[in-house]
């Protein structure tokens, strides 16, 4: 067929490097962007199929989100603007690293196996983050588009989660928004209004927010929206780019794993503050005391504020529905208590991963979902939606009842339910302290974190490490939870886990304990455990102190 002649035509253009290998991993393939231009083609090529076989739009983001600046990364968008079903995850790979001349083999191999009607169109939706590297990478994830007679939209630079929210707003026919950047803008920063309208005596002070952007597109995107905020919150940026590198020595990532404020951002003592990461698809917060004492507040913390909010409104709306918070193992365990024993909330754990949080939450009415690390959003069933519009339009409902579930709306509104989105996040945090009069250390004392500890460690092959029970208890190499259980035992509070990465070659070591010290010892212990007894590579793991 004439269309697998310009596949392989075009594919020469851009070639494989014969021998290489390259997984999708947790979120898409990632690493230098060198040794990526076959893959976005390639990924041009599958999405144009997985849009034939859905008879949907599909979407293709080019991003390495948090890691440096040299690397690049793909990630595929589902019909529902979710992440990619595990199966086509799969097939990504094969497509990816089948050889030059098996490329044909492999895309048919998929259209047999999917029973794909070829002369069904395609469609495809493209973003980019900032990297250098990124115009030239989505340029070769067009062309693969193309060369399958696919239709592409090319949105230029956004972020990851509104390319995301344009898919789904795409394949709902405009239900879910309008597919554009300024109908995003539009739908987030009404909400945020509806929500802050009749807060009162709102300070400039708690109207201010400072925005470290990670000097990437989350930084561009925020300057974008703010004139539609009309002033209800003001914001000021850092490391917006214009001369940081991207993610170095800050953003979300960066702010997490050293428990320090990022470079390049004055902060004054009590003043809130916010990191995004590369691709503007987590977020946390932070302030420093007024003894120069940096508080992190993390996924865990949002998780927490954001269920309470909803539980308030649900109670005082008198609506029965059931609300979830789903974590991972990296869930602090004073949050998981909190929620569990003081809040009431049901509390899911899942395998570390967007896609496994998503998919926990979505079998509640509303589901909140929460990684440690920043990123999540909130999931409302359609029930869930129905039964509140329906009791705002409900003339002989009560006036308390109606203002609960007008808010209910507009957080609904405010929030991107495709995936987690620094900036839908940032909006609604900021929404629930204006409306609860809330100050970030007030926040911030809803209950106190368990110092912890995250390491890693070298191994010749991390894949000895199998888990069970969400990743929190290792199951091979033999007597490594027997000896982590019983180091355990020794400090107070204590817990610790084992787990191998999916997105870089090391095994990730985590503790929690009743003090800093503790918490130091464990995870060093524990890092030494899995370097005896996982075949570690390199010098052994040091004491932190
Ligand atoms: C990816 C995941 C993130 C996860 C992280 C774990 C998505 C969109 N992103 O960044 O959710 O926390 O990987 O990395 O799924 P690790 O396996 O190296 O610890
Ligand atoms: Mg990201």
């Amino acid at each position: 067929m004439a269309r697998f002649e310009e596949v392989t035509n075009q594919s020469s253009l851009h070639p494989k490097p014969a021998g290489l290998v390259l997984q999708y991993g947790t979120a898409g393939f990632r690493t230098n962007a060198k040794l990526l231009d076959h893959i976005m083609y390639r990924m041009g090529l599958l999405a144009a199929l997985r849009s034939k076989k859905t008879k949907a739009t599909i979407g293709v983001m080019v991003t390495a989100s948090h890691n440096p600046e040299e690397d690049n990364g793909v990630k595929l968008i589902d019909p529902m603007g979710e992440m990619v079903t595990p199966t086509w995850e799969a097939y990504a790979s094969q497509v990816a690293n089948a050889e030059q001349e098996d490329l044909l083999l492999a895309l048919k191999d998929i259209i047999e196996k999917e029973a794909i009607n070829m002369s069904q169109e395609a469609h495809v939706f493209v973003g980019k983050d900032t990297r250098s590297s990124s115009a030239r990478l989505s340029q070769a994830v067009l062309d693969g588009v193309c060369a399958l007679g696919g239709h592409s939209k090319d949105y230029g630079l956004v972020t990851t989660p509104q390319l995301h929210y344009m898919v789904c707003c795409q394949n709902t026919q405009g239900k879910y928004g309008v597919a554009t950047v300024e109908g995003y803008y539009n739908k987030l920063c009404q909400a945020f209004i509806q929500l802050t309208k009749n807060t009162t005596n709102r300070t400039d002070d708690q109207k201010h927010l400072c925005v470290d952007g990670a000097n990437g597109i989350g930084a561009l995107k925020v300057r974008e929206m703010e004139s539609h905020l009309k002033k209800e919150l003001q914001v000021s940026l850092f490391n917006d780019g214009s001369d940081g590198k991207l993610n170095h020595q800050c953003g979300a990532d960066f702010v997490k794993v050293q428990q320090k404020p990022p470079m390049g951002i004055e902060i004054n003592s009590g003043e809130r503050c916010c990191s995004f990461d590369g691709d503007a698809d987590r977020i946390v917060y932070y302030y420093t005391d007024s003894e120069g004492r940096f508080h992190l507040l993390d996924g865990d913390k949002i998780a927490t504020l954001i269920s309470t909010f909803l539980k308030e409104l649900l109670t005082q709306a008198g609506l029965d529905l059931k609300i979830a918070v789903v974590q991972t193992a990296y869930a602090n365990g004073s949050s998981t208590h909190y929620l569990e024993d003081t809040m009431k909330v049901i509390v899911r754990c899942t395998k570390t991963g967007v896609k496994h949080l998503h998919h926990a939450a979505q079998a509640f009415d509303i589901g909140v979902y929460f990684e440690a690390n920043g990123h999540g959003t909130v999931l409302f069933s359609k029930t869930a939606e129905e039964k509140i519009q329906q009791l705002a339009e409900d003339a002989s409902a009560n006036d308390d009842k109606k203002r609960a579930a007008a808010l209910l709306q507009s957080t609904i509104n405010v929030i991107n339910q495709t995936v987690g989105d620094a900036i839908s996040d940032m909006l609604l945090i900021e929404a629930i302290l204006a409306i609860k009069g809330m100050t970030v250390q007030q926040w911030d004392s809803i209950y106190s974190d368990l110092p912890n500890r995250q390491c890693k460690v070298k191994v010749s092959d991390r894949r000895v490490i199998d888990t069970t029970d969400a990743e929190r208890r290792a199951v091979s190499p033999a007597g490594l939870q027997e000896a982590i259980d019983n180091l355990v035992k020794k400090y107070r509070k204590a817990r610790s886990f084992v787990r191998p990465s999916g997105t870089e070659d090391v095994v990730r070591v985590y503790a929690e304990a009743d003090t800093q010290e503790s918490a130091d010892a464990l995870a060093h212990e524990v890092s030494l455990l899995v370097y005896q007894l996982a075949g570690g590579v390199g010098e052994e793991p040091k004491p932190l102190h």
